[in-house]
């Protein structure tokens, strides 16, 4: 009975793991840089946690970077070409500015919205399955039925010293 416990838990922690790995993909937004060449393009973006923002340059007149107030990222050295993305996880929610180092002082500024969502963890078996080999689909098998099992045994354990 206690080993069919101990089994149960081992196949919740598991599925737990199992719904982070098939975690859904979020957006990327592309930020750049405008032909003034002295602002973000677009400057203000909104996005959801499991997104993320993508930085992207190439053969600017000027090098530039992104890097936010509190550094929570940081695309590096100011550079003519740049490709850097980061991504915001599901504690990410609130308001991120951010500023082009070499060009702060002349307004080269951007701010990021990250807006709270319900975890989305994938609820649809056909899709779990897709995203990582069926194994889902088997954990959830067996846990309800262990669950089930569990759930039975208990019942007639009960009723057999009429309690019910
Ligand atoms: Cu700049």
């Amino acid at each position: 009975m206690r080993r069919l416990i101990c089994l149960a838990l081992v196949f919740f922690f598991l599925q737990g793991s199992i719904d982070l790995i098939a975690e859904e993909e979020g957006e990327v937004k592309v930020v750049t840089v405008d032909s003034t060449n002295l602002r973000f393009n677009p400057s203000t973006i909104t996005l959801n946690e499991g997104d993320s923002v993508r930085f992207v340059w190439g053969n600017q007149a000027l090098p530039h970077n992104a890097v936010e107030e509190n550094e929570v990222f940081d695309s590096g050295e100011p550079a003519r070409n740049l490709e850097y993305e980061y991504f915001f996880d599901y504690e990410s929610a609130g308001v991120y500015d951010y500023v082009c180092e070499p060009h702060a002082s002349v307004g080269m500024q951007g701010e990021i919205t990250v807006q709270d969502v319900e975890q989305a963890v994938v609820e649809d078996p056909e899709v779990k399955a897709s995203t990582s080999d069926g194994l889902p689909i088997i954990s959830i098998l067996v846990g309800t039925a262990l669950v089930f099992a569990i759930g039975t045994s208990w019942y007639f354990a009960i009723k057999r010293r009429n309690l019910i």
